[in-house]
């Protein structure tokens, strides 16, 4: 007799930014007991699915999500009780019968992934496998390609993550040289205290951003890639051989659709798109980095274009924005070689199954595949699991610094070990 779905509540909680947010329990009739807390972003893409709030100004300044709590209480949970949480891809395709819109709206992406996520966890203990184990058995992982991902860490915070900081908003280290990923955080962690000494020297403010990285009043943009370079050196690492850098410009939001400019504030620029992929030359040609995401802006599919003939073959050309983990649309940029990889966010899509597939698809076509947090998130390390399960290669999670940035890291410290 398999392990029945008893119960499913969810309740209104609080993301990382003091934002309202949704958690699901379910219950299995054999006394098991999973939750699942949605995040939630803040450069979000248009053609992400819809994350439903309120918009009720007397809560949470229209922000509460009551309605998405009450959908999954009131007509998801019925559909789903008494069923079988194995059956994630049956019950994901029950949700978006009962949503029956094209970018989820009627039920809400973030009440369906709550749920959705919720289902996998419980089928996952209802097997008694790993969370890990048993999403590589969901999208046919094999065996040998179930590993740790490399991470990629956010130091320094900009752009709408970081109000007052650089027009970029992430500028991350990846530490490539390091031979397991506990290696990988220690040397990390360093990198990033050092660059607290030495943005401290330079008279500039270590706050923190939304995803736990500095976010300094600089005077150019690139004078985050000098500090992060100079901490690599000064914390005893070789920037280019023990840590590469990636960046994401989150290029949608400084873009001006009517002039058709990237409207770089912090220094007055005012750039095409051609001008814009010459910036991130001339930037590949100075530092180690490796990996540029929404280089352009979401509907510039020309520019990315563009952008990956001229630089595809030196770094990874990533679509955030652009795919918004929608297959029509990353098979599109598969179509036109818009850039040769591919951000992974649940909640752009709503469901875990959905996740499943952009991820085999990318896959199937060689695009490089990277897990991603959002900027408003919780302390569920939910995507840890699908970074290793899916053999993603990937996972960007933030800074050294906030528990719902470290707890990611913490659960892949904990995988290794048990892997080992
Ligand atoms: C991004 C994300 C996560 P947000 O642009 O990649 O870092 O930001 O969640 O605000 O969309
Ligand atoms: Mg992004």
């Amino acid at each position: 007799m398999p392990a029945l779905i008893k119960l499913v509540r969810a309740t209104e909680i609080l993301d990382s930014r003091g934002n309202p947010t949704i958690k699901t329990t379910i219950a299995l009739d054999i006394g098991i007991v999973v939750s699942a807390q949605v995040p939630s972003g803040a450069s979000t893409g248009k053609h992400e699915a819809l994350e439903l709030r309120d918009g009720d100004p007397k809560r949470y300044h229209g922000k509460g999500v009551l309605k998405a709590v009450s959908n999954v209480n009131h007509v998801i949970a019925p559909q789903i009780i008494g069923q079988d949480p194995t059956n994630q891809t049956q019950l994901d395709q029950l949700m978006l019968e009962l949503d029956s819109t094209e970018n989820k709206s009627r039920l809400g992406a973030n009440a369906i992934l709550s749920v959705s996520m919720a289902l996998t966890k419980a089928g996952a203990k209802a097997i008694n496998l790993p969370l890990y184990k048993y999403i590589a058995q969901l999208s046919n992982t094999p065996e040998k390609k179930i590993f740790l991902p490399k991470p990629m860490m956010n130091i320094i915070n900009g752009g709408k993550h970081a109000v007052g900081s650089v027009d970029m908003q992430e500028f991350m280290i990846a530490p490539v040289g390091a031979d397991s990923f506990k290696e990988a955080v220690r040397w990390s962690s360093e990198v990033f205290h050092t660059l607290k000494d030495i943005l401290k020297e330079a008279g500039l403010v270590t706050t923190v951003g939304d995803e736990g990285g500095f976010a300094p009043k600089f005077n150019t943009n690139e004078a985050p890639l000098e500090f992060i370079v100079k901490a690599i050196k000064k914390a005893g690492y070789e920037p280019g051989v023990d840590f590469e850098i990636a960046l994401d410009p989150a290029a949608s939001e400084f873009y001006d659709a009517e002039s058709k400019q990237y409207q770089l504030k912090l220094t007055g620029e005012e750039l095409t798109s051609q001008e814009l992929i010459q910036l991130y030359e001339d930037w590949i040609n100075r530092f180690p980095i490796y990996s540029i995401e929404d280089g352009l802006a979401e509907d510039d599919w020309d520019g990315f274009v563009a952008m990956n003939q001229k630089l595809g073959q030196y770094i990874q050309t990533v679509g955030d924005d652009l795919y918004a983990t929608n297959l029509k649309r990353l098979e599109k940029g598969i179509q036109l070689k818009a850039t040769n990889a591919i951000l992974i966010k649940p909640n752009q899509i709503g469901t875990v199954t959905e996740t499943l597939a952009a991820i085999n698809l990318a896959k199937k076509h060689e695009f490089g595949t990277i897990i991603s947090h959002r900027s408003g998130e919780t302390c569920d390390t939910f995507i840890a699991d699908l970074a290793v399960g899916t053999g993603a290669g990937q996972i960007k999670t933030g800074s050294l610094s906030r528990s719902e940035r470290v707890a990611k890291y913490n659960r892949l410290m904990e995988i290794e070990m048990e892997l080992n």
